[in-house]
C-alpha cells in the first residue's frame, strides 16, 4: 500500500494520475499546504523541502523499511519501477521519457507555476508586468516545445503512454490562467485532449476534489493567512 502525501495541485495529480491508470492500491494523506501542514516535522522527515506530494511505501520492491521518496519525478520512477509500467525499458525508449520527465520538473512545472502566479497576482500586489510577461512567453514557449515534439508522435516519448505524458498533463491543465491560447498549438491540443479523455486520467484528476477550496472565495483575513503562509518563505531555523 502507497501512502500518497497529497493536496489536489497540479503537482500532486502527477502522481494520482499514475496510481488510478496502473490501479496500484494506495490511501491519500492530505497536506493542506494552505494551513502550513507542510512544515510539520513528521512530514519534514519525509520531505526536508516541504513540499508534497511525497509517498511512503510500506511494501517496497526487496523488502524492508518502508520507504519515502519526495519529489514527483523521483516518485514517478519509483513507481513506475515497482509495477513495470508506463516506463519502457528498452535504452533508448527508456531515456526519451526520462529526459521528458526531466523536462517537467525542471521546465514545465516551474515556469507555468509562476505564470500563473504572476497574472493572479497582478491586480493586487502593484506593477507585475515585467514578470507577467516574462513568465506568459516563457509559458507560451513551452507550449510550442510540447507541440513541435508531438508534431510526428501520439506521445511524448513515442507510440506508447507513459510517464512522460502524466507528469507533463496536469500543468497544461490550466491553460487559460497561464495566459495561453491552445489552438495555437494544433499537436498539442490533439495530445491534451486525448490524455484528457483517458479514465485513469480523469479518475486521477478528480482525487481530492472534496478537498479543494476555490482562496477567492475565502474572506480577505483568510486570503492574507494563506499568502503569509505561502509566499516569501525563508529558511527554516536549524539546531546547531
Ligand atoms: N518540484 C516539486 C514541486 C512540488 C510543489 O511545488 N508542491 C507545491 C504544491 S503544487 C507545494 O507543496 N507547495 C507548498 C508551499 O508552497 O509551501 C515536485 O515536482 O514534486
Amino acid at each position: 500500500m502507497i501512502d500518497l502525501y497529497y493536496w489536489p495541485t497540479p503537482n500532486g495529480k502527477k502522481v494520482s494520475i499514475f496510481l488510478e491508470e496502473t490501479a496500484t492500491p494506495y490511501r491519500v494523506v492530505p497536506v493542506q499546504i494552505s494551513r502550513g501542514d507542510q512544515f510539520k516535522p513528521e512530514f519534514l522527515k519525509i520531505n526536508p523541502n516541504h513540499r508534497m506530494p511525497a509517498i511512503v511505501d510500506r511494501e517496497p520492491i526487496g523488502g524492508g523499511e518502508p520507504i519515502s521518496i519526495f519529489e514527483s519525478g523521483a516518485i514517478l520512477f519509483y513507481l513506475a519501477e515497482k509495477t513495470g509500467k508506463l516506463w519502457p525499458k528498452d535504452l533508448r525508449t527508456k531515456y526519451e521519457v526520462t529526459q521528458w520527465v526531466v523536462w517537467q520538473v525542471a521546465n514545465q512545472g516551474p515556469k507555468l507555476g509562476e505564470a500563473g502566479h504572476f497574472r493572479r497576482l497582478s491586480q493586487r500586489e502593484g506593477d507585475q508586468s515585467y514578470a507577467v510577461r516574462r513568465f506568459t512567453d516563457e509559458a507560451n514557449r513551452l507550449y510550442g516545445v510540447l507541440n513541435m515534439r508531438l508534431r510526428d508522435r501520439r506521445y511524448l516519448a513515442g507510440d506508447e503512454f507513459t510517464i512522460a505524458d502524466i507528469i507533463s498533463f496536469p500543468w497544461t491543465v490550466n491553460w487559460q490562467a497561464q495566459g495561453q491560447d491552445i489552438s495555437e498549438f494544433k499537436h498539442f491540443k490533439r495530445w491534451f485532449e486525448e490524455v484528457g479523455a483517458r479514465p485513469g486520467v480523469e479518475r486521477g484528476l478528480a482525487v481530492g476534489a472534496d478537498l479543494a477550496v476555490d482562496n477567492a472565495t475565502l474572506p480577505p483575513e483568510e486570503q492574507a493567512r494563506i499568502r503569509k503562509i505561502l509566499y516569501n518563505q525563508r529558511a527554516i531555523p536549524v539546531d546547531d
